[in-house]
């Protein structure tokens, strides 16, 4: 029996991650999945391509991974739509206006419905325009950082601050999720200190597991 025969290479296996975007109308939603997909920043690129869905695919050591992004339109009106955003999501990130404390607020409603519809899925809770943000008085910035990490600490969610217009975050936030979803130890520090785009998240989301993401892709490192 010829024991030479040389291993078969290993097919490529591909994990699929569908991540839902939630949060009030202009937080910049559609903005940030644009960026991330298609690493561009132009409002009017943005309306003119007028997606809410689109698909990523990165490669992890041995796997690949294809992100499928949903954002939902964040009137009320479009509260119907919340199922379709959230079922099936293995991540769902909450998105708030960092200059407008209101659309903060907004998430404790669109956390308790998205979980109802989905009590699996891992959650952030992301602060956006925070190129806007770091020019306000220092103490309303404070305070807003303040309370945001108190929702954070409620929803046991990672908590970002991010700007799509500047790059500030916004890969950051993906591989948190992948981090999250796949016990992966992230090596970036963490950005704790009032005022600066905060990044917290390793003690924050990680008593979920999603069901179908359990299988670990190969020893893959970040
Ligand atoms: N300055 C700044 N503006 C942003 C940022 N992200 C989004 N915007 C703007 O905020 C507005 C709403 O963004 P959009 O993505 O349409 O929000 P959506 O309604 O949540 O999908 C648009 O004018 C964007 O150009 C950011 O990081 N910084
Ligand atoms: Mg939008």
């Amino acid at each position: 029996m010829d024991t030479n025969i040389p291993p078969l290479p290993h097919p490529k296996s591909t994990f699929t991650i569908k991540i839902g975007l939630i949060g009030d109308a202009q937080v910049g939603k559609t903005s940030l999945m644009v960026k991330y997909v298609e690493n561009v920043f132009d409002e009017e690129y943005t309306q003119t391509l007028g997606v809410n869905c689109l698909s990523k695919k990165i490669t992890l050591g041995s796997a690949d991974i294809m992100f499928y992004i949903m954002d939902l339109g964040g009137q009320r009106e479009f509260i119907n739509m919340l199922p379709l955003a959230s079922e099936g999501a293995k991540a769902i990130i909450f998105l708030f206006d960092l200059t407008r404390p209101e659309t903060l607020k907004s998430i404790k409603e669109w956390h308790r419905q998205a979980t109802g519809f989905n009590e699996q899925a891992v959650p952030l809770l992301v602060g956006t325009k925070y190129d806007l943000f770091v020019n306000m008085d220092p103490e309303l910035q404070s305070q807003i950082s303040r309370q945001s990490m108190r929702y954070a600490q409620a929803m046991d969610a990672p908590l970002i601050f991010c700007s799509t217009s500047h790059s500030i975050n916004v890969q950051k936030i993906f591989k948190i999720i992948i981090a999250k979803l796949y016990n992966l130890t992230m090596r970036a520090s963490e950005i704790k200190q009032i005022g600066d785009p905060l990044l917290i998240y390793k003690y924050l989301g990680g008593t979920r597991r999603s069901a179908s993401a359990s299988s670990d892709p190969s020893n893959a490192s970040n």
